[in-house]
């Protein structure tokens, strides 16, 4: 943890902080572990959820930033779209989840991170790719999942990379298992460096 999400973290117990929300554009097909992953941010806890049938907003802090989403059900993502477009102006991540595991479904993925990187309003929104259940049987490895999502010289590093020595959208491929509680933390924090 860097020293400054350590310092706003305490502060932000404190109450002296108050930081505006960012707000997340959480997408992915349907199935991939949207919902589970929100409420294991929001509340720490692991339930099995429906699929999403009714869209919630939900909040959360982690290293004390504050984020608002909105679950939404996976309804094609041409209608997702749909209801995302009055955010998207002000939309400061996306956080994008494929579910590894679902090579049945690969293609259609990569159909919806790509029509999801055309949105113009969004073209300097960092999207931190998620790479979810790697702890199923036959999981897909790093390397599959970028190249059937097409993230070959896509990717920005997953290191601490200033915005201005990219010159361009932040992104990266991070595996995780949300039923693990593994890998989306370090995802995270590689987003925060890009939300000033
Ligand atoms: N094995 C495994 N299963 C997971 C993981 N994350 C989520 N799941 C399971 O995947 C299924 C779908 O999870 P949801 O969180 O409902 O997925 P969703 O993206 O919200 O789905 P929709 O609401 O239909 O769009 C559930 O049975 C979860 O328990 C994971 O890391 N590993
Ligand atoms: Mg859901």
């Amino acid at each position: 943890m860097s020293l400054w999400n350590w310092l706003s973290g305490v502060l932000n117990y404190l109450g002296l902080w108050k930081s505006a929300s960012k707000l997340l554009c959480f997408r992915g097909l349907d199935n991939t572990g949207k919902t589970t992953l929100l409420h294991v941010l929001k509340d720490d806890r692991l339930c099995q959820h429906p699929p999403t049938v009714h869209p919630a907003k939900v909040e959360f802090t982690m290293g004390g930033i504050s984020y608002t989403t909105y679950d939404l059900p996976s309804l094609g993502h041409l209608i997702a779209h749909r209801i995302w477009i009055d955010y998207f102006p002000a939309v400061d991540a996306i956080v994008f989840l494929i579910d590894v595991s679902d090579r049945d479904r690969f293609e259609e993925s990569r159909e919806e991170l790509d029509s999801l990187l055309a949105v113009e309003q969004i073209a300097m929104a960092p999207i931190l790719v998620l790479g979810n259940k790697i702890d199923k049987p036959g999981a897909a490895s790093e390397e599959e999942i970028r190249h059937v999502l097409g993230l070959h010289g896509q990717t920005t590093g997953k290191g601490n990379i200033p915005l201005k020595d990219l010159q361009r959208r932040p992104v990266e491929l991070f595996m995780c298992s949300v039923l693990k509680r593994e890998g989306y933390g370090e995802g995270f924090q590689w987003l925060t460096q890009y939300l000033s």
